[in-house]
């Protein structure tokens, strides 16, 4: 398809402000979805995004919209291939087809003789690369014999013919005569197109041999052409099963598809997650797309996350649609919300949009607006002359076909068959299949510049697709596009299998989510206590949660995941400077000169009341205010900073708490500033547990320490001995506790009065233990559970 119509867009909004839910109602307007299939927040796909309610990866799916023509179940028919497996037939093809065809028509305009329109045809034709014979005679048979020949203007890639004409208006013989030759000459496809009237008609003329078959007429579908829009209309017929092609003709007749084809849009949609952990997801969607919808809810305004969405949309250059949203709910201050929205944006409260996703109010019209607004994609830029170019901004595996990127195309044409390179990577390969997003992943004949669309790779080594790549042919002389910049991970923390047998399980595990996940990084390690396993780097501590869990569901795996914690540049007194990621490799105090750590620059949107408190919890969290706003409604929007260590030390979950809920936050890192910070080691029986190594503040170890240990106290089961719990801090110890030895009852089965054995039974027993322990074998036991438990206390 000519790329004049496209629009590809993003939605983006703060958390929970109802992306997925308007995406729902714009697969429904557009009849991608089918009525019966449609279920609340369709694009979120994983069992996780939909147990939780929340988005965590951006998806993207192709729509088709005609402005005119809004009745959503004729749109069911042009999109590609509907989640119910119908195909329409060739319409890859037709899109392409009738993008050439309005662009000449609107290039040209009205009032010229056919072979004019014929030959800018030729033209657009072999621009768009679209293989086409001019004026070829085909032979039309009767009853398998040759009667004639007919000369259609063009035929399209062998598949599609054109029929032009310049009248005011196409009539029931022209209708009727394209026809006869479809049944006469073995194509199944005409597109009957007519250059003379006030808007460009075309007319889809399909031929089905099935037709013919008995079963059909009881259907009220007529053998013969009729001249009428509605029942021009049933010329069309859908390959394949025949109940299906029954449903077609009847919402046919319905009047629902016009004859006259108004001008149809591809709408690709991406949504993406609204947590700032999965804002990579966001920036990646950014860079293919043209526009945004801009979602803010009606209920809650603007929050932080608006603010960094609005900027990373900003910085791409995407043309911004601010829209209100959940304007159904009886909490909704819609003009409120509107200008604020509309402040933030320099815009009159006019411009912003209203809708609602549960009720689909407002949807039609932002359909129109997004055709307006958003701008269509570039073609191909002149250098680029056939050569496709795109960029990968995700990916998805498949056992039999190895991966399939997810690509924006910027250049030239992408077919199945190609000779194809990551530039990057420099890795060639062979286009195995190009489609589009239904959502499903389904075939298409070629992805063309402006498209945005998969190609299988058939590559199942993992690390040699990267997002941010470009793709393109074999020495190919197109410069490669911008990338992305690799995220950084904001927390760490290591994740062991709990089976050792299992390690080469977990890497794969790893690698294979790598593929859905492209912010996961990792690297191998080992523990003493823990055996093998990985470091990984997480972007937040929901996102290290969603990855555990993937693991555990997905790969059936049992883990145990150290403390989260952020990473330190300690510079030793050997003068050598050292990203550390792992607390127990925190060098010992007497080798550093310096320790530095990340800071973060914090965006708070919190209502007024709840302010005095925040002072307070800013100040325990070292932060810095940087700048205040105050918004109409007396909301308050603070830029602060603080060290991330702080952020991390459950800073969030104690704002939601004093605003009862209202305050948002959103953050990004700075560049590391010099911290006053130790390592705290936790001992158990006298033995330091790598994996409960933790880096805190000096002014708050004593406090930590405490709390560790107790809470290690009240968590660890008994052992067969007693057992010493011990913080220590730059050599010390500075907290302790001992648990007691669990006593087992070695003398329960001597009943009567025999004491002198009991003693001798309770002797040997304490002897064993002694010797046990010497021996170091009274190494304690932690369970899985305790380890998850501190885990958590992290957080807290
Ligand atoms: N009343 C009302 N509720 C809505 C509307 N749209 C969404 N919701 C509710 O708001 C919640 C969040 O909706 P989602 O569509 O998942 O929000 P989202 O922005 O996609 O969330 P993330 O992707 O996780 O950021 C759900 O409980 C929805 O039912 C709406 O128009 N009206
Ligand atoms: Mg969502």
């Amino acid at each position: 398809m000519n790329s004049e119509h496209i629009r590809n867009f993003s939605i983006i909004a703060h958390v929970d402000h109802g992306k997925s839910t308007l995406a729902d109602r714009l697969l429904e307007r557009t009849g991608t979805i089918p009525d019966r299939l449609m279920r609340d927040q369709f694009l979120d796909r994983m069992d996780l995004e939909r147990e939780r309610g929340i988005t965590i990866k951006m998806q993207p799916v192709r729509m088709v919209w005609s402005p005119n023509n809004s009745d959503r179940r004729s749109n069911a028919e042009l999109t590609q291939k509907n989640a119910e497996g119908a195909d329409f037939l060739y319409s890859d093809l037709t899109y392409k087809i009738r993008g050439v065809l309005f662009m000449v028509r609107k290039n040209l305009g009205l009032g010229h003789k056919e072979q004019i329109y014929h030959n800018a045809l030729e033209i657009e034709f072999e621009k768009v690369g679209l293989a086409f014979d001019s004026k070829k005679n085909i032979s039309l048979l009767y009853d398998g014999k040759h009667i004639g020949t007919y000369q259609p203007d063009f035929i399209i890639e062998n598949k599609v013919l054109i029929e032009l004409k310049t009248l005011p208006e196409i009539g029931r013989a022209q209708t009727e005569q394209v026809w006869s030759y479809l049944k006469g000459c073995g194509y199944r496809l005409a597109l009957l197109v007519n250059f003379g009237s006030k808007d460009l008609e075309i007319k889809r003329i399909v031929y089905d041999s099935a037709r013919s078959s008995s079963a059909l007429s009881a259907f009220a579908t007529p053998q013969t052409p009729a001249d009428d829009t509605q029942n021009s209309q049933k010329f069309e017929s859908h390959s394949g099963i025949i109940p299906r092609y029954s449903a077609l003709s009847l919402r046919n007749s319905a009047g629902v598809s016009n004859q006259v084809e108004s001008e149809s849009y591809i709408l690709n949609l991406i949504d993406t997650p609204g947590h700032i952990d999965f804002s990579y997801e966001v920036s990646r969607a950014l860079h293919a797309v043209e526009g945004v919808l801009l979602l803010v809810d009606s209920t809650q305004g603007v929050q932080a996350q608006t603010l960094t969405t609005l900027a990373a949309a900003k910085s791409q250059g995407c043309t911004i649609v601010p829209i209100v949203s959940k304007i159904d709910s009886q909490a909704a201050r819609v003009s409120e919300v509107k200008s604020e929205l509309a402040k933030l944006l320099q815009v009159s409260p006019d411009d912003v949009l209203a809708v609602s996703g549960k009720t689909g109010e407002g949807v039609d019209e932002l359909l129109k607006v997004i055709v307006e607004k958003v701008p269509p994609p570039r073609g191909s830029s002149p250098v680029a002359g056939d050569e496709p170019r795109g960029l990968i901004f995700d990916f998805s595996y498949s056992t039999h076909r190895g991966i399939a990127v997810y690509l924006r195309v910027f250049d030239g044409m992408f077919k199945k068959g190609q000779q194809l390179a990551f530039r990057a990577a420099g890795k060639n390969f062979i286009a195995l299949e190009t489609g589009i997003f239904t959502p499903e992943e389904t075939p298409s004949d070629s992805l063309s510049a402006g498209e945005i669309g998969y190609i299988v790779t058939g590559i199942k080594e993992e690390g040699v697709v990267a997002v941010g790549d470009t793709i393109g042919i074999i020495h190919g002389t197109l410069p490669p596009l911008p990338g992305y910049s690799v995220p950084r991970p904001v927390v760490w923390a290591s994740v062991y299998p709990e089976e050792q047998n299992d390690l080469p399980l977990l890497r794969k595990s790893l690698e294979r989510l790598r593929l859905s996940d492209s912010s996961l990084s990792f690297e191998e390690e080992s523990s003493g206590v823990l055996g093998r396993g990985f470091r990984c780097g997480f972007l937040g501590l929901l996102h290290l949660e969603i990855v555990t869990e993937r693991l555990r569901r997905e790969f059936n795996l049992t883990l145990i995941v150290t403390i989260p914690t952020i990473s330190y540049v300690v510079t030793r007194t050997n003068g050598s400077r050292e990203v550390i990621y792992t607390p127990a490799k925190f060098p010992e105090h007497g080798d550093i000169i310096k320790i530095e750590e990340p800071w973060a620059k914090v965006i708070i949107i919190t209502p007024p009341d709840s302010l005095n408190t925040l002072i307070q919890l800013l100040y325990e969290h070292e932060a810095n205010t940087l700048g205040t706003e105050t918004y109409q409604n007396g909301r308050i929007e603070m830029t602060v900073e603080m060290p991330l260590r702080e952020l991390m030390r459950g800073f969030f979950d104690k704002l939601k708490n004093i605003s009862s809920g209202y305050a948002s936050l959103s953050y990004e890192i700075l560049p590391e500033r010099e911290a006053d910070v130790v390592r705290l080691d936790i001992l158990v029986a006298e033995e330091t547990v790598p994996a409960f190594a933790r880096v805190v503040a000096t002014r708050r170890a004593q406090e930590e320490a405490e709390k560790m240990v107790k809470k290690l106290h009240s968590i660890l089961p008994k052992q067969l001995f007693n057992t010493k719990i011990q913080a220590k801090v730059q050599g010390r110890i500075i907290s302790s506790r001992t648990l007691s030895a669990m006593r087992k009852d070695v003398t329960g089965y001597l009943y009567g009065g025999d004491v002198s054995r009991k003693m001798k039974l309770l002797q040997k027993q304490k002897r064993g233990k002694k010797k046990m322990l010497e021996r170091g074998i009274g190494k304690v036991n932690i369970p899985e559970e305790v380890f998850m438990k501190m885990v958590k206390s992290s957080s807290e």
